[in-house]
């Protein structure tokens, strides 16, 4: 058998090393969310609650040390950035734990096309004051490629301290929620949206930069307080960040799933800042 030489090996070995670290979409272990299941420590461990004034407002993901991604209509009215907070790494939302970070926030950065209605660019990027430290609860997720486009019925999952149901919000207590619910393209939600609803065919309530996630008959979706939060789903073994939880009419409401924005769209944008 021929030798390989030592320092091939160690090559070998640094470059894998190297590929771990900079590796996203890898919880290390191995909602409300309406219908969902508790999360397990670490189980999503770029999942962010973006807090004013030390309270939870909107979910959001960590895609780079020092940028948080969450959705646009979280930031009314120019609202100060030194007023928010970033909290990553916890279960709960209780008191904070050793093994949660509180992040200050030096920037937001809304989607150049961001409609204050919120049907068309629902989407903001954080950077935080420094970058945070990596570990076994933080850690970020995956950018689609620009333009990808997951298959519909791509099996994903939304997770968020959001309500449990509309007006009953998740209690302190109770760990991060995460449902799994299948991907929809815009065009076939946009139909269901038309069921029942007193708008011409013609015209979109579903917007192409979007996408969506759940059921025609209800009863899995996210609700108030998820929105800004994830909507992950996993490619070739690494968990990827393809929606920002946007809006719906109510919560797991047959013919009404969650209406995501399109990240994959905003991709060279997102890219273009994380490298300024
Ligand atoms: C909200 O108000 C909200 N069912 C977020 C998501 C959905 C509905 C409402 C989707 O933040």
């Amino acid at each position: 058998m021929k030798r390989i030489p030592g320092h091939k090996v160690l090559l070998v070995l640094v470059l894998l090393l190297l590929l771990l670290l900079l590796a996203c979409g890898q919880p290390r272990v191995s909602s409300r969310i309406v219908g969902g299941r508790d999360a397990r420590d670490g189980e999503w461990p770029w999942q962010a609650s973006i807090q004013h004034r030390g309270a939870h407002v909107c979910g959001g993901s960590l895609v780079a040390p020092q940028w948080v991604l969450t959705a646009a209509h979280c930031f009314p009215r120019r609202a100060l950035p030194f007023e928010y907070q970033v909290r990553l790494g916890a279960l709960r939302l209780g008191p904070a734990t050793p093994r949660s970070l509180s992040a200050p926030v030096r920037r937001v950065l809304l989607a150049p096309d961001y409609s204050e209605d919120g049907a068309r660019g629902d989407l903001a990027l954080l950077q935080l004051r420094r970058p945070v430290a990596l570990g076994a609860r933080v850690q970020p997720v995956c950018l689609p490629a620009p333009g990808a486009r997951p298959a519909p019925g791509t099996s994903c999952w939304v997770t968020g301290w959001g309500s449990l149901r509309p007006g009953v919000p998740l209690p302190e207590w109770r760990p991060l929620q995460g449902v799994r619910v299948p991907l929809l393209d815009s065009r076939a939600c946009d139909r269901l949206y038309h069921v029942g609803a007193d708008v011409p065919r013609g015209e979109r309530i579903v917007q192409p930069g979007s996408l969506c996630a759940g059921y025609a008959e209800g009863h899995k979706d996210a609700c108030q307080g998820d929105s800004g939060g994830p909507l992950t789903c996993v490619q070739s073994g690494h968990w990827v960040l393809v929606g920002v939880v946007s809006w719906g009419k109510g919560c797991a409401l047959p013919n009404r799933p969650g209406v995501y924005t399109n990240v994959a769209i905003y991709s060279p944008w997102i890219q273009a800042r994380l490298s300024l």
